[in-house]
Formats: structure tokens, C-alpha cells, sequence
């Protein structure tokens, strides 16, 4: 369009690039400081959407950016090529997993070269490709050496659909992630990972990178980890040997407990049922057959009415030796703290709704009402020295939770709790966290809600598992020698889901030999999650060849972590603390020198559509592929780039591909039209002119940093205007100071429409690539504001002159002038009956 063929330009740019590799990070001979930009990688689903157009516009023009500012970037690519949808679809085909994953990889990377991205294309890797998940079943090896990857029988979520396991993070209202079908729990012997180990350097860290990250990622990972600091404290039960330990984050509200809760799925709650009455049994069994068909989610849910069965045994107050019924109730689950609370139902809404409806004591230990700063109110004793009860008074009866069914949750002081009493909250919880230890019933805890990152999947396309088990029992590392284990040929395995792992079915696949002992022996049948394969990938880019080691680490200590990471909020849990997880344990191995792998993170908005979701099913897909003919792919890199603030959602509607084409015509217009050489002098050219391309050469290099990606875009078409009316008007094409704007335009332009730039970098008589090119620094002298002489008369004598800013307002222009010297002097002591002011150039006073 605009008469440039788009297209034409487009190919010319991409083969010369392609042929010239301009774009691949520089050796260790490089000397120059480095910079490591990362979009996360694609999974291969199909062709590119209009949110990888997002993702890697905004990489490519951080990328960019700094290797105008001279830095060795290197900005590779690779694919996330496990997972469930290319078996998926592959069972539905009847295709292999591997031929659907490498068609689509083959028309990605057409997508992102046809999209003009600078990726360093040496480095490309593929997570399904034996060269790299080989380290997959290495680093299960080194982590399983030191206990981090283990096995256990736990209840884990099972999705009734996929037939597989899948971690919490997976889990998405009681429902399948990826096919939203529901999500059962079912008892299984699976591998682990121990994340919870690392639970509290993943959330004190997270404080590093407060600025760095988008605060609101930094919070969903603190909630995630949902650390909570307490007490465990020692119950004993009548009848039973063994104390029970509950977690509390209120252990000052001992003296309030008045009932004690088990999960109804705990180990204990079986035992303590095994002893009772058949009648108990009996309404026990009916209570967790129901139980089991909840999902976590409705169990912890606020709303719904609290139900449970009474066991009939007693729990003693280790504080007061006070009987606490125990009840098994579904609000207490099995695998957080230790599955058992102490009710306190004065102080806890869950507890307290639970006590309304059966009809349980509620004790008031904390005056909810009481100040807690200030004196500590006086308390009287009697005759003996014993506290007199203070008891409830007026206002904190109005408050009384048995009558308004609110749970007191705030700060107070201490009543009714012995020598507690009169302490604040917070300094109750430190004492009784003091008296629990000295008494040996109890200890300060924590709690998270982390749990262990459960990584086997019962699918055929992912990592095999490194693991043998022998004939007797013993479960051994597939000797290294012998790695990568690969996959077998899918062709003749029934990959449908069935609840156990297709590779099972693999017979010659999964018999091996006893590596010690030489007998016959079973291979491991899982594959492992492929969160796996995305947490280390950014270091397998450093040698993506490397067949002798995961990483070099002098490579990785030189180029990570990642100076930017860009990627979608979706991944905000997932992905991103499994890869600072194992970066945490990689350093520990020694391997690397730094404990977080991305120094800064971008998250991008979602591109939409009339203020929803694209998606094929609405069918409001607005196509990658379709836009790029219609308008060529620097129109939709800048009109994305243009659409508004990096993180917010872009709604198509708003995206004007078709103007990004006008004004990428008129840029490149000004190019053709400059007549004058490049060897110009710039300093004769236009001030006005080279103001404002000084001023964008000075102010890009922030606002890229800053992610203002949008101000750039707004900067660029101010300066292709400016240049267009100096070449319309005064001196015309043959201005030194149209030359230097076009030139700066088709360096900044380069991060948005870069064969656009390219072009006229040609056309301005250059033959290397713009790209490269390092930017101007602007001219400081350019940079100061304009002035202007402003004189001041008294009764038509000019009486002083003063430099002023061009910009200056008539108000500050009059007091400047009434206040000068001369003006004063001037003056005599005569009043100033008239002030006639016009900014910046006159200053008029009148005098009696
Ligand atoms: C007594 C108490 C009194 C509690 C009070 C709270 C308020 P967070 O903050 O989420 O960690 N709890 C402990 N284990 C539980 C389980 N397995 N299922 C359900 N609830 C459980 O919550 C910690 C609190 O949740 C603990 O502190 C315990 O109730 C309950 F005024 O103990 B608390």
C-alpha cells in the first residue's frame, strides 16, 4: 500500500536475514556486556494466534532494542513439544504424537519468520527430542540422589476424562485444566518432587524481585505458598496412648477451644471409628461416603452449612485439662497442618458456624472491644490473688458471637485465659507459644499450603521416568550409560487413556534388567510432567548441542539469569515457581551461581475481541496468519505495539493494522524523499526538526525500559510528521536535518516494523543492517528547552531583559519581572497600576 509492495519488501528482508544470521548472540570472544531476552516458549497446538503475535512483538522489541544499545543479546527459541494435546490428537487421528508435534513446529516457525522475529535460530531446541530430555531424566536422577524426587501413596487428583493425575495447579475449580472435565481423588503411589523443602526461599525471595516483577505475579506465588506461622500443639485423647498435634495460627485462644475436629478422610478418624459403638461406625461410614464425592474447593467453601459426625471420645485441653468432644466434620482436611483443629468457635467462623449448628459452648477469650494500645488495663484480684474474671462486658456482649453468629477475629486483649489475661493478641500468641514449650504440649510451626509437586503422569508423550523396579522391591536409577531413555515407537501402543500408563503396554519397552543383579526387571511406566521440561529450558538455550552435559555452567553463569522473561499472567503459578524451584536446587547441586532464573518479568495483557476471549469455538478468531497477508507483519507488530500499555488487554476492535500500514507508507516515503547524502552536516539542518528527533533518541532507550512500548510507537509517528513538514515547507528534502530524522526513525522503527526499517536504511544509501546499527546519542544541547528574551517596560522604557523559557506562563513571566532588580530599582517605590504580560517576549508595566 502507500505504493510500497509490502509483500516484496517483506521477503527481501526475511532472506537476507536468514542467509546473513544477524541475529545470533556473539561467542565468548564477544567482549561486549550481555543481555539474555526470553519469550516463553510456544507449545506447538498449531499455528501462531494473535497472543504469541503479542508475546514475541514485545521480546523482539526488548531484543532489539538492546543491541542498538550495543549489548550481545541473545534471544532464542524453542518449543515445549511434550504434553497432552499432541496425544490427544493424535489418538483422535489415529497419527502418531510425534508427526502432529513436528508438522506443527515446522508452520510455527514459518510464523515467526514471516512475523520478522531477531531470534538467534543455532539455538532452537525442542523439549521432545531425546538431545534434550535426556537432562530431564538427569536432573530426576541428581534430584532423586538427594531425596528431592521421591515416591508416596497419597490421595491425588485424578481427572476422570485425560485419565491421568494432575498436580493442585492443574486443578481448576474442581476441574481439569485443559478439558475441564472433573477432577476425582483417587490413592496412588506416584513420584514427587520436594518443593515444600524450598517453601520458604521461594516466598522470602520473591522480596528481591519486588519492581522486577509484576507485584500482582509476586502475590499470587505468596498466596500459592501460603505460609502460615503458629504453633503445634499436643493434644492427648482419652482412651489412646498417642497424643494428637493440631497447627494453630491462634494458640492464645487455647482457653476458647471447646470442641476438637478431625478430617473425616485422616488416618486418625479411621482409628478412633475402628474402636467405636456400631452405631457410630455406621453413621460415620454414610458421612464419608459422601465426604469423598466433595471437592476440596466445597469443602473449605464459607457458605455451605457445616456438617459432621460426633465420634464420641474426647480430646483434653493440654492448658486446662478441659474434655474437647471430638467430631470428624469435612471443613477440616487431611493433608493441611495436621489434619485435626482445635475448635475455638468465639474466634474462627468456620468453627463457630459449626458449633451454632450443633449446638456446641462458645467461649469469649479475646475483648475484641478492649484498646490494645496504651496502658494495660488493671486487673483485679481477689482475696487469694487469683484474677477476678472479668467477664463480658456491655459492649462485647453486643458483640457476643453465640447471638450474632460473627466469629471475633480482630485484635483484643486477652479474657478468660488464665495468665493470659490483659496481654494483647499478638503478644498472647508469643506466650503461649512460650508456656506450650516450657510444658513440652507444644512448639512454634509453620504451615504452608505448598504441597510436593506431584510430576508422574500416566501418558505416553513426555519424559520417561529414569527409574527400574527389580524383582525384589527395590526401586533403582536407570544407569546412565543407558540414558536418554527414550520413548519406544508409539505405532502399536494403545495410547488411549485407561488409567494406566500406555508405556506398560510396551512390552519389550518396559523389561530391563536388574542393573545389580542382572535378573529381569520393570521400567519405570510414567512420564513426567512436562512443567518439568519448561523449568530449566532457559539454560539448555546456552548449548542447546551440548550432548555431554544439561548445561555448561560457565555459560550459564555468564548469560542467566534472564534480563527479561515475557510471557502470560497464566503461567503466574505454575511454570514460574517450578523454574525458580529448581534454580534454587540447581545452585545447591553447584551447578550455578544465582538463585532466581528472571531478573525481570513482563506479562503481557490478552489480545480479545468485543471485550471477550477469541477463540475457534466463538468463532471470533482473528487470525495470525490472515492479518499478515491482508497488511504485512510490521503493520500488526505496530499496531499491537501501539495498542495500549504492554499488560493491559488489547481488544481488537481497538487494533488498527490498517493504519500501522499508512503510517509505515509515510515513513517510508520520507526516506525516499530525502535528497541529501549521508556524509550532510546534521547541524545545519532544521533546529525545530532536530529537537524532536533528539528528543526521541533521547527518551526511547527509558520508555523500552520502562515497557512503554506504545509511547515509542506515539513518538515515532510525531517524528515522521515533523519530518514530513520540513520537507513540505522551508529548506524541503535537501535539509541535513530531514536525513538525520529519517535515519533516527529507521533505527527506532526497527524494534516495531523492522523490514520496514531495514528499507529505508537501504534507501537512505546504507548496505548494512539497521538492526545492528548502535542508536545515536542524542545531542545535549538539543535537549534544552527553548528560551526566549522577554523585555520589561515601565511606562514604554524598556527597562530590563530577561532569558526565559519559551514556554513560560504570563503569571510566572509577571512575578519575575516585578521582582528583578532593575525593574525594582526602576520603580523607585511607584505603584504599578496596569501589568500588560504576553509570554514569553513583553513584560508592560503602568505608573502613577
Ligand atoms: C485454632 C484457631 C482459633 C484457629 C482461631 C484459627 C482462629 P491458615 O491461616 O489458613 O493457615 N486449621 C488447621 N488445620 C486445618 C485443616 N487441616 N483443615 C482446616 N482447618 C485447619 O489457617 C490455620 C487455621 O486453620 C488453624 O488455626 C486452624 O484453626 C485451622 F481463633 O486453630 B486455628
Amino acid at each position: 500500500s502507500g505504493g510500497f509492495d509490502t509483500q516484496a519488501i517483506q521477503d527481501k528482508w526475511q532472506e537476507r536475514w536468514e542467509k546473513a544470521d544477524p541475529f545470533r548472540a556473539g561467542g565468548s570472544e564477544d567482549t561486549r556486556p550481555r543481555k539474555y531476552v526470553l519469550a516463553m516458549f510456544p507449545y506447538p497446538s498449531g499455528d501462531l494466534h494473535m497472543g504469541h503475535a503479542e508475546n514475541y512483538l514485545y521480546s523482539d522489541i526488548v531484543a532489539r532494542a538492546w543491541r542498538h544499545r550495543g549489548y550481545n543479546v541473545l534471544n532464542p527459541i524453542g518449543w515445549d513439544s511434550f504434553g497432552l494435546p499432541a496425544e490427544n490428537a493424535a489418538i483422535k487421528r489415529g497419527a502418531e504424537p510425534r508427526e502432529w508435534t513436528y508438522v506443527n513446529i515446522e508452520q510455527q516457525k514459518q510464523g515467526f519468520r514471516s512475523y520478522g522475529v531477531s531470534f538467534d535460530w543455532s539455538r532452537e531446541l525442542h523439549t521432545s527430542d531425546p538431545e534434550y530430555y535426556h537432562w530431564n531424566q538427569w536432573l530426576f536422577q541428581r534430584m532423586h540422589e538427594r531425596d528431592l524426587a521421591y515416591r508416596k501413596e497419597s490421595p491425588v487428583n485424578w481427572c476422570t476424562n485425560d485419565q491421568t493425575v494432575l498436580a493442585n495447579e492443574q486443578v481448576v475449580d474442581g476441574r481439569c485444566e485443559r478439558c475441564g472435565a472433573e477432577v476425582i481423588k483417587k490413592k496412588l503411589t506416584q513420584w514427587y518432587f520436594k518443593i515444600t523443602k524450598y517453601a520458604d526461599r521461594l516466598l522470602d525471595d520473591l522480596n528481591q524481585l519486588e519492581g522486577f516483577w509484576p507485584h500482582k505475579v509476586l502475590q499470587m506465588q505468596r498466596n500459592w505458598i501460603g505460609r502460615s506461622i503458629g504453633a503445634d500443639i499436643d493434644f492427648r485423647i482419652e482412651g489412646r496412648d498417642e497424643a494428637v498435634t493440631v497447627f494453630s495460627t491462634r494458640p492464645d485462644t487455647l482457653h476458647g477451644a471447646t470442641f476438637f475436629v478431625l478430617a473425616p478422610d485422616g488416618d486418625l478418624a479411621a482409628e478412633l471409628v475402628a474402636e467405636a459403638t456400631p452405631e457410630v461406625q455406621e453413621r460415620f461410614q454414610t458421612y464419608l461416603a459422601g465426604v469423598s464425592r466433595q471437592t476440596e474447593i466445597e469443602r473449605q467453601s464459607t457458605d455451605r452449612p457445616k456438617t459432621g459426625v460426633f465420634l464420641e471420645r474426647y480430646a483434653i485441653n493440654p492448658v486446662n485439662g478441659e474434655r474437647l468432644p471430638i467430631w470428624a466434620a469435612d471443613y477440616v482436611l487431611a493433608d493441611y497442618g495436621h489434619g485435626a483443629v482445635m475448635a475455638v468457635p468465639a474466634h474462627d467462623q468456620r468453627d463457630l458456624d459449626f458449633a451454632r449448628a450443633f449446638d456446641l459452648p462458645i467461649r469469649v477469650v479475646v475483648d475484641t472491644t478492649a484498646p490494645i494500645t496504651g496502658a494495660i488495663p488493671v486487673i483485679e484480684l481477689d482475696d487469694e490473688g487469683v484474677p477476678i474474671d472479668p467477664g463480658m462486658d456491655d459492649s462485647i456482649d453486643e458483640l457476643n458471637p453465640a447471638k450474632t453468629g460473627l466469629a471475633l477475629v480482630g485484635e483484643g486483649r486477652m479474657i478468660n485465659s488464665g495468665a493470659l489475661d490483659g496481654l494483647s493478641k499478638r503478644n498472647a500468641i508469643a506466650r503461649s507459644i512460650e508456656q506450650l514449650e516450657a510444658a513440652g504440649t507444644g512448639r512454634a510451626a509453620k504451615t504452608y499450603r505448598l504441597r510436593d509437586w506431584l510430576i508422574s503422569r500416566q501418558r505416553f508423550w513426555g519424559t520417561p521416568i529414569p527409574m527400574i523396579h527389580t524383582a525384589d522391591g527395590r526401586i533403582v536409577p536407570v544407569p546412565h550409560e543407558q540414558l536418554p531413555l527414550q520413548l519406544p515407537d508409539a505405532a502399536g501402543l494403545d495410547l488411549t487413556p485407561k488409567g494406566t500408563s500406555p508405556l506398560g503396554g510396551a512390552t519389550e519397552w518396559i523389561q530391563t534388567t536388574d542393573p545389580d543383579t542382572g535378573e529381569p526387571a520393570l521400567r519405570d511406566p510414567d512420564t513426567m510432567d512436562t512443567f518439568v521440561d519448561s523449568s530449566w529450558y532457559f539454560l539448555r538455550f546456552l548449548a542447546p548441542n551440548d550432548a555431554t552435559q544439561a548445561f555448561p555452567s560457565a555459560e550459564a553463569n555468564k548469560w542467566a539469569p534472564v534480563d527479561s522473561y515475557v510471557g502470560g499472567v497464566e503461567h503466574a503459578i505454575l511454570h514460574l515457581l517450578y523454574a525458580r524451584f529448581i534454580t534454587k536446587v540447581l545452585f545447591d547441586m553447584g551447578y550455578i551461581e544465582f538463585t532466581e532464573p528472571f531478573s525481570s518479568l513482563i506479562n503481557q495483557g490478552m489480545v480479545i475481541l468485543g471485550g471477550s476471549k477469541m477463540s475457534k469455538s466463538k468463532g471470533n478468531l482473528v487470525l495470525f496468519k490472515d492479518e499478515i497477508d491482508a497488511h504485512g507483519a510490521d503493520a500488526l507488530r505496530v499496531a499491537l505495539g501501539f495498542a495500549g500499555p504492554v499488560e493491559d488487554d488489547k481488544d481488537w476492535n481497538d487494533v488498527s493494522t490498517t493504519g500501522a500500514q499508512k503510517f509505515l507508507a509515510r515513513a517510508l516515503r520520507v526516506a525516499q524523499d530525502v535528497t541529501s547524502e549521508p556524509s550532510v552536516v546534521w547541524a545545519e539542518g532544521d533546529q525545530a526538526l532536530r529537537r524532536v528527533t533528539h528528543r526521541l533518541l533521547a527518551d526511547a532507550p527509558a520508555l523500552i525500559d520502562q515497557t512503554k512500548f506504545n509511547v515509542v510507537v506515539a513518538r515515532l509517528m510525531e517524528l515522521v510528521n515533523a519530518t514530513r513538514k520540513t520537507i513540505d515547507s522551508g529548506a524541503g528534502a535537501a535539509d541535513p536535518a530531514v536525513r538525520e530524522a529519517a535515519e533516527a526513525t529507521a533505527m527506532v522503527l526497527d524494534l516495531f516494523a523492522p523490514h520496514t526499517a531495514e528499507e529505508m536504511w537501504e534507501m537512505l544509501g546504507y548496505t548494512g543492517f539497521v538492526g545492528l546499527v548502535p542508536w545515536r546519542v542524542a545531542d545535549p544541547m538539543l535537549l534544552v528547552e527553548d528560551t526566549a528574551k522577554a523585555i520589561i517596560q515601565i511606562d514604554g522604557k524598556v527597562r530590563a531583559t530577561l532569558d526565559v523559557s519559551a514556554k513560560i506562563d504570563a503569571a510566572t513571566l509577571e512575578d519575575l519581572a516585578r521582582t528583578d532588580d532593575r525593574v525594582l530599582k526602576a520603580l523607585a517605590g511607584r505603584e504599578i497600576t496596569r501589568a500588560v504580560v504576553r509570554p514569553p517576549k513583553v513584560v508592560s508595566f503602568s505608573t502613577k
